[in-house]
């Protein structure tokens, strides 16, 4: 069995029966500039425990699975985040051989978080169907079909091909259900033109949803949609994109650092906006994954 390592406050959650949120390590390492990292890291573990959950960051550090981060390791990730591979599910044995650290990406912080009992994950944005190179499909997508867990997430990040990776998630059989709307998020934006084929209007009915999903027919992945809130949306991206992906293209990048490239030229693209509306979506994503652990717990 993998030795997973639980954070005191984690491990008193568990003992007492108090819900437990996962939260990715990639978002702060690779996905979000230093410093505003660490804040965004900061505010979603509070955001969690303002919503009557306890958080639990997930990382490998030096080859052992931590489930919730002292605040000394959560500082390291966000400050020296090049230290941190990424890893995505299948990457996770070597790091554990090699007693190596990497933060863990959607796909692997999954499936650890379901190693730990643990059935409900937020995050801004899971990876899917890059534009352009259709081949690029992140692991994210068959991680969470076959895991038994809950991602609270504003859709699928922008900069991605979103028809392709809503159709991959129909293929693979990921549950996928619009939190409060009938259409996928775009991550800064609440819309995509993408119809879902299932809506739930409160916590309770995608509680529901979940039990039945898991408890009576042994199902895996559930993508909840939740759109960033009306306020913070960030409309008019399509030229920054499209600008960064010509970027990456000149610049050859590929692979794992594709998306994080992508995210940091879109942040100097638009001069920080888009890290503004990263955190508010990423924040608002913890506080409804505590709702549903909570109301998962009753
Ligand atoms: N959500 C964010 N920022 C991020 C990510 C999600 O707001 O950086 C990360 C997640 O860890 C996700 C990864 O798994 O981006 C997708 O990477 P890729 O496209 O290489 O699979
Ligand atoms: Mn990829």
């Amino acid at each position: 069995m993998i030795e997973l390592v639980f954070a005191p406050e984690v491990a008193d959650a568990r003992d007492r029966g108090v819900p437990v949120v996962a939260l990715e390590s990639t978002l702060v390492a690779h996905g979000l500039p230093w410093p505003q990292n660490l804040e965004v890291a900061r505010e979603l573990e509070g955001a969690v425990r303002a919503g009557g959950a306890v958080p639990a960051t997930i990382a490998v550090v030096e080859g052992a699975v931590r489930i919730g981060l002292p605040a000394e390791t959560l500082e390291a990730l966000a400050r020296e985040g090049a230290r941190f591979a990424k890893a995505g599910a299948t990457d996770l044995a070597v790091h554990l051989a090699r007693k190596t650290s990497a933060a863990t990406t959607v796909s692997a912080t999954s499936v650890l978080a379901a190693r730990a009992g643990i059935r409900v994950f937020a995050t801004g944005g899971i990876g899917g169907v890059h534009r352009g190179d259709a081949a690029d499909v992140s692991h994210d997508l068959v991680a969470l079909a076959r895991t038994p867990i809950c991602v609270v997430s504003a859709g699928a990040k922008a900069i991605l091909d979103l028809p392709r990776t809503l159709e991959a998630l129909e293929t693979l059989g990921v549950l996928v259900v619009g939190v409060g709307t009938s259409e996928l998020p775009a991550f800064y934006t609440r819309t995509s033109g993408l119809r879902l084929e299932h809506r739930a209007d409160t916590i309770a009915d995608l509680a529901a949803i979940a039990r039945h999903h898991w408890d009576d027919l042994g199902g895996g992945g559930i993508l909840a949609c939740n759109p960033i809130p009306a306020a913070s949306e960030l409309t008019g991206l399509d030229a920054a994109i499209e600008q960064a992906l010509a970027d990456a293209a000149t610049a050859g990048i590929t692979g794992k650092r594709l998306t994080p490239y992508l995210l940091a030229r879109l942040a100097e693209v638009t001069a920080g906006a888009s890290i503004r509306a990263n955190r508010a979506l990423a924040l608002h994503d913890a506080a409804v994954a505590a709702q549903l652990a909570v109301a998962l717990a009753r």
